[in-house]
């Protein structure tokens, strides 16, 4: 049966593959800085709890989350990375910009992970105002990031 991916603690690391040999290539959206920026150092905390060595980690930012699909692309299209993390935070507005950019990189990111048949998660916290996103970069919701890059990690594992 498969192991929950809600908490980091949940993790049995022997259920897991070994991951001292992997490469991940993670994608940061630069919107919401002081957010990403978090939920960045939560993903790559977990890889190497987990056992990736932190030369195998290549952290890229793009400009916006619109651009982690392309931002994705670019990494899966490399041989040596193994799994892609995606990460960015968008905040509903006054008008329906989010649900275009939130769709678009669900979209994106589905075809980018089965073109290259690798791992490329979500790590994209899409919430109503700022709070939101804050509770789950650290707060009471958790780190987005930490769950990205386990899920990463659980479908190196498949
Ligand atoms: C334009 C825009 C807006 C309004 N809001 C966000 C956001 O909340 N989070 C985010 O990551 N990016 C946002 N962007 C930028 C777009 O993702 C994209 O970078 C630009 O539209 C340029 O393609």
């Amino acid at each position: 049966m498969a192991t929950s991916l809600k908490n980091l603690n949940d993790y049995k690391k022997d259920s897991f593959a070994d991951i001292s040999d992997k490469k991940f290539g993670i994608v940061v959206a630069d919107w919401h800085n002081e957010i990403t920026d978090v939920l960045c150092a939560g993903a790559i905390d977990t890889l190497l709890q987990h056992g990736a060595k932190k030369e195998n980690i290549f952290r890229n930012t793009v400009p916006g989350s619109f651009e982690l699909t392309l931002g994705a692309q670019f990494l899966a299209l490399q041989e040596e990375i193994d799994a892609v993390i995606c990460i960015g935070v968008v905040i509903k507005g006054d008008t329906k910009h989010d649900d275009y950019i939130n769709h678009a990189v669900a979209n994106g990111l589905t075809n980018v992970s089965l073109k290259f048949n690798k791992p490329v998660s979500f790590g994209l916290v899409t919430t109503n105002n700022l709070e939101q996103a804050l509770d789950r970069a650290g707060g009471k919701h958790g780190n987005k990031g930490v769950e990205a890059a386990a899920a990463a990690i659980h479908m190196l594992s498949f």
